[in-house]
């Protein structure tokens, strides 16, 4: 029986991760912790404040709980780290390197999502390749890159069975993304439909690697269960569902709503971090090692996208 501690419970991926972890494995077996609290979101099962930077209070939690896996998701997304770069360094490596050695000291199952970020202006753009070139020029791609070797140290110097993919930008209705560069695709269709238009903050053209969240759980869930035996790559899987520029979105939404406007106000910080990105990825490893597979192309999203949006904020289609 597993019995899982997500740290970062309450953020955009934790907060369906570890309810769909329930659904699966029981409320008991999951122990949400997140730095906050947020009233009635954490009242579905077990739930404790944790700052990830004090390895101590981390250690304690999972002792105290007796887990026998950390899904470490608590940490700053890229335009926030550019924001604050050192923060970002003490969260995203601090906490990284505090959830690993708890992991190492209970003997622990690991999982952490890298990133897109973990690519920069010399990897090769289209259908970037699981094994390249990865030199970003971002704080938090310099953290992803750092966190995907750190996982693979402590898996072949520790042995402990860590475990991660490379996400895109992840778009989703449950909980907001805060601080990433890929957050347009999510604020696009809120906008939509509070006020049928979006002013995009990314320029029209730039492509960037998107999916939806239900690909992504399901993502997390089959490689965690994947036969450790067919892993060549433990961490860092290329996984990719959609390669999208603002003008795609803005397509998809038009067949539903056929007057919907979307303009540009570019934001020259994440303008250049999304340039530096890839435009498409190749899944091919996930695909062959775990059996990687998306389900949701940006038309099936984006209907869902709308329907929960619009159900979310009561507003007639
Ligand atoms: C971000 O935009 O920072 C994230 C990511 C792609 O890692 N969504």
């Amino acid at each position: 029986m597993k019995k899982i501690l997500v740290t970062g419970a309450l953020g955009q991926i934790g907060s369906e991760l570890t309810s769909k972890l329930r659904e699966i494995y029981g409320s008991d077996n999951v122990i949400g912790t997140d730095i906050r609290k947020i009233d009635g979101q954490q009242e579905q099962g077990p739930f404790e404040l944790v700052d990830v930077t004090d390895g101590k209070q981390l250690f304690d939690i999972a002792k105290r709980y007796e887990v026998d896996t950390i899904m470490h998701l608590a940490a700053l997304l890229s335009a926030k780290a550019e924001s604050f770069p050192k923060v970002a360094w003490d969260i995203n490596m601090g906490g990284l390197v505090n959830a690993l050695e708890v992991s190492k000291n209970l003997d622990l199952q690991f999982f952490t999502p890298s990133s897109i970020g973990a690519f920069g202006p010399t990897t090769p753009k289209d259908q970037t390749p699981q094994d390249t070139f990865q030199r970003p020029t971002t704080m938090y791609g310099v953290n992803k890159v750092a966190g995907e070797l750190l996982c693979d140290y402590y898996y072949h110097r520790f042995n402990i069975d860590t475990r991660g993919v490379r996400f895109p930008g992840l778009i989703s209705y449950v909980a907001p993304p805060g601080g990433g560069t890929t957050d347009y695709a999510v604020e696009i269709y809120y906008e939509a439909i509070k006020h049928n238009a979006y002013e995009s903050y990314i320029a029209e053209g730039t492509y960037m690697d998107m999916m939806y969240m239900p690909d992504a759980l399901n993502a997390i869930i089959k490689l965690m269960e994947a036969d450790p035996s067919r892993l060549v790559h433990r961490n860092a899987f290329n996984i990719s569902a959609i390669s999208a520029q603002p003008g795609d979105f803005a397509n998809a939404i038009r067949k539903h709503l056929p007057d919907f406007k979307l303009s540009y106000k570019v934001d020259p910080v994440r303008q250049q971090i999304a340039e530096s990105w890839p435009n498409s990825i190749d899944s091919a490893a996930a695909a062959n090692e775990w059996g990687f597979k998306a389900d949701y192309d940006i038309d099936r999203m984006t209907k869902e996208m709308l329907e929960k949006v619009s159900t979310k904020f009561n507003v007639k289609q």
